[in-house]
């Protein structure tokens, strides 16, 4: 059977997800080739060479140009902090190989747009990772939109709820350096609201917000600590956190429909918390992450006795994704999505079609980011749209 060798760049939490999303693609979605771990890369070579055997990575390297040039290499997908994307992705497309980039794309709007020209030209596939997409009840709630389930949306309601930093003695992180991270809650937690509000909604026009970071300094991590234990002292310095705690914002999509975003990483008691709920004039629809198999629909149409919101449990053969997986009523997890979201973009390889949500979308999602930061600071509504549309 013909491979597909993949470079990983990132070993950490996302990296760990991808690799187990390329190690059992083939094994729930058999399909002409087979996706093979092939190269990881990082900065820090204990920790790297770790993660390459736990992991099932034939070979790992601390240079990831060296990965992203070898002739070897047909998709490169990178898991590293947002202020890399960029290079690594533009230097992968013109490579010519198929990239799958984690979110939020860019630090901002203009390298996200960069990121897609860059892929588009090379005419290679680009995926962005928004993996909740790739969750059979998200994926169930589009096509009962699109079968006019729904009717006219009037409401899209989210919510993104963690409470990581909500203890002001929580240690500083590369995710609270804007220089790295870009942005706080809402790069990372309001990124993934807006792909969905666009996957189940529609482009916005306009959005207003507002964000507040609650503990401004925090101590180094210890992660961070010099190597050889010299300078233990500023192990316990006090470091600026330069990104929000908390993100919220309100929106108007061009179909009309109104929009909630909030976003927190200080909701004391909030673990994984993203939430939605979608109104129209015919029916509704909620779900809600931490219950990621069910998804809750109330319709219109419905008898008046009986009316009322319903579960679906969405783990059938009837519902997206399920023929692979296993028999009714056995549910998947948070991993299985990068499974399907990886199989996804197999299936598009194959059939030379570009896969949704792609560096457009990223692009796209980057600019809503921008546009509600540049809100917060303006404080009036801001355009949310590609200057030229
Ligand atoms: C951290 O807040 C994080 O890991 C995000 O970066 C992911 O995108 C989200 O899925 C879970 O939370």
């Amino acid at each position: 059977m013909r491979e597909l060798n993949v470079a990983l760049i990132g070993y950490n939490f996302m990296g760990k997800a991808h690799s187990y999303a390329i190690g059992n693609a083939a094994f729930f979605f058999p399909q002409e080739v087979k996706p093979v771990k092939k190269v990881i890369a990082g900065r820090n070579e204990p920790g790297l060479k770790r993660a390459a055997e736990q992991f099932g990575w034939q070979e790992y390297t601390t240079d990831w140009r060296e990965a992203v040039g070898r002739s070897d290499i047909d998709i490169v997908c990178i898991a590293t902090p947002t202020s890399s994307h960029k290079e690594i992705a533009v230097a992968a497309a013109k490579a010519g190989k198929h990239v799958l980039c984690e979110k939020p794309l860019g630090m901002n709007a203009g390298e996200a747009r960069q990121m897609w020209e860059a892929a588009h030209q090379a005419g290679v596939i680009h995926m962005i990772g928004h993996n909740y997409r790739r969750v059979p009840a998200i994926a169930l709630a589009k096509k009962l939109i699109d079968d006019g389930k729904l009717g006219d949306i009037y409401h899209f309601r989210g919510v993104y709820l963690q409470d990581w930093l909500s203890d002001p003695a929580a240690p500083m992180s590369w995710r609270l350096d804007k220089r790295i991270a870009g942005a706080g809650a809402h790069g990372d937690l309001n990124a993934h609201l807006i792909d969905l509000a666009r996957y189940l909604v529609g482009d916005m026009e306009r959005v207003v917000g507002m964000e507040k970071t609650f503990v401004t300094r925090r101590t180094k991590a210890l992660g961070d600590k010099p190597p050889h234990g010299e300078e233990n002292e500023e192990a316990d310095r006090l470091e600026d956190v330069t990104v929000d705690d908390a993100a919220a914002f309100l929106a108007r999509f061009k179909n009309g429909a109104l929009g909630t975003f909030e976003a927190s990483r200080m909701a004391g008691g909030r673990k994984n918390h993203e939430r939605i709920e979608i109104n129209g004039s015919k029916g509704s629809l909620a779900f809600h992450f931490e219950r990621m198999n069910e998804l809750e629909f109330w319709s219109r149409e419905d008898d008046p006795k009986t009316q009322g919101y319903r579960t679906i449990l969405a783990t059938e053969e009837v519902h997206p994704y399920m023929q692979a997986w296993w028999p009714p009523g056995h549910p998947l997890g948070y991993q299985n999505t990068f499974v399907n979201q990886f199989a996804d973009l197999i299936r598009a390889i194959l059939a030379g079609e570009q896969v949704q949500p792609n560096f457009y979308d990223g692009w796209m999602c980057n600019l809503v980011l921008d546009a509600v930061s540049r809100s917060v600071q303006s404080l009036t509504w801001e355009h949310a749209e590609p200057a030229a549309a």
